[in-house]
């Protein structure tokens, strides 16, 4: 069974990234599985295109970093003609009202939004696709994409011959959901503007100290008791929950006596989670001979397994 998987390199990789997703991808996956850095789908809106590829090369080191084997990982762009080619076809069975109703295009496409960002979940049916993805792990944010690729290979099946396994989404184990320290009203996210409340996995400990102690707890009586009370204290919460997820317990057992203490030992607790990824990356990026194999056995093995099926695809739609 092959799950299928990817971070976009739209910032820097932050704790939020490795406690809700990259280490379970790194504990859980099986051997058919497939890690991807999503760089084409950073391109949908404004950024540097030399920033891109270090933002890709950088996260390519993450996802070995955290552990997953080099042979489930690979850069989306790697197979950019693969995919091209994909998309062309799931576009010409895609219609134009289904792209438009994705939730994300709505939210921020209007006549100036890059026409990427409109057609980028037909590409998203194309990673999931090429690969024969049987299942696809995601937020509630991106069911309605895997929803997407389903009709969409249920049509193209059905109108030109069957070549498409269908995949389902589905919803990761109770994963931590990471929000921002400073604003605990939103996730921690690689694209903040204020990176005073993001975690990042390579921040050094002494600033991973200093945002940790500054993140908003909701009680400006620092000496009271904690409670874990997610409504009404949101900004503690979001603390008890990463100190729960690194040490492996659940929020409700973990007890400090004041919020200091609790900062404290969130703070020591995300150090020491994330020293040895952060320790591993900068190994890798000082070694470019070593990503530059990586990156290049899993452009060579994704796209060899995907080969058969968009050529039987291209066959079927009478082109190719
Ligand atoms: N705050 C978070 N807490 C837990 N999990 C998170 N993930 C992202 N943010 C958090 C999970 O990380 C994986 C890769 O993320 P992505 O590249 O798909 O992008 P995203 O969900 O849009 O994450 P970001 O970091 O917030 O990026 P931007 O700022 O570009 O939107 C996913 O499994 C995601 O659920």
């Amino acid at each position: 069974m092959t799950r299928l998987s990817a971070i976009t390199p739209s910032g820097h990789a932050h704790a939020g990234n490795h406690l809700g997703a990259l280490r379970h991808w790194a504990r859980d996956g099986g051997p058919e599985d497939l890690y991807f850095v999503s760089d084409l789908h950073a391109m949908t809106q404004s950024y540097s295109p030399p920033r891109l590829r270090a933002l890709t090369r950088e996260l390519l080191a993450v996802l070995v970093a955290e552990g997953i084997a080099p042979e489930r990982l690979c850069v989306q762009s790697d197979l950019v003609r693969e995919l091209g080619a994909l998309t062309w076809l799931l576009e010409c069975v895609c219609s134009y009202g289904e792209a438009a109703r994705m939730t994300q295009f709505k939210a921020k496409g209007d006549a100036a939004a890059r026409l990427g960002l409109l057609t980028y979940p037909v590409l998203m049916a194309a990673d999931i696709l090429l690969q024969g993805a049987a299942e696809v792990p995601v937020g509630d944010d991106q069911l309605q994409h895997v929803e997407l690729a389903r009709s969409l290979a249920r049509r193209f099946n059905s109108t030109y011959g069957e070549v498409f396994t269908v995949p389902r989404a589905v919803t990761p184990p109770t994963a931590a959901r990471v929000r921002d320290l400073s604003a605990p009203d939103r996730k921690m996210s690689k694209s903040t503007r204020d990176a005073a409340g993001t975690v990042f996995l390579l921040d050094p400990p002494d600033l991973i100290r200093r945002k940790v102690a500054r993140a908003v707890t909701d009680s400006s009586d620092h000496s009271a008791g904690v409670a874990y009370l997610p409504d009404e204290r949101p900004g503690a919460a979001n603390l008890i929950e990463i100190y729960a997820a690194c040490a492996g317990v659940a929020p409700k057992e973990v007890e400090f006596g004041s919020y200091g203490e609790l900062k404290s030992a969130v703070a020591e607790a995300l150090v020491e989670e994330l020293r040895p990824v952060r320790e591993r990356v900068q190994e890798l990026l000082a070694d470019p001979g070593e990503l530059d194999r990586i990156r290049a056995d899993g452009a060579q093995r994704a796209r060899e397994r995907g080969a058969h099926r968009l050529s039987s695809a291209l066959r079927l739609a009478g082109v190719g």
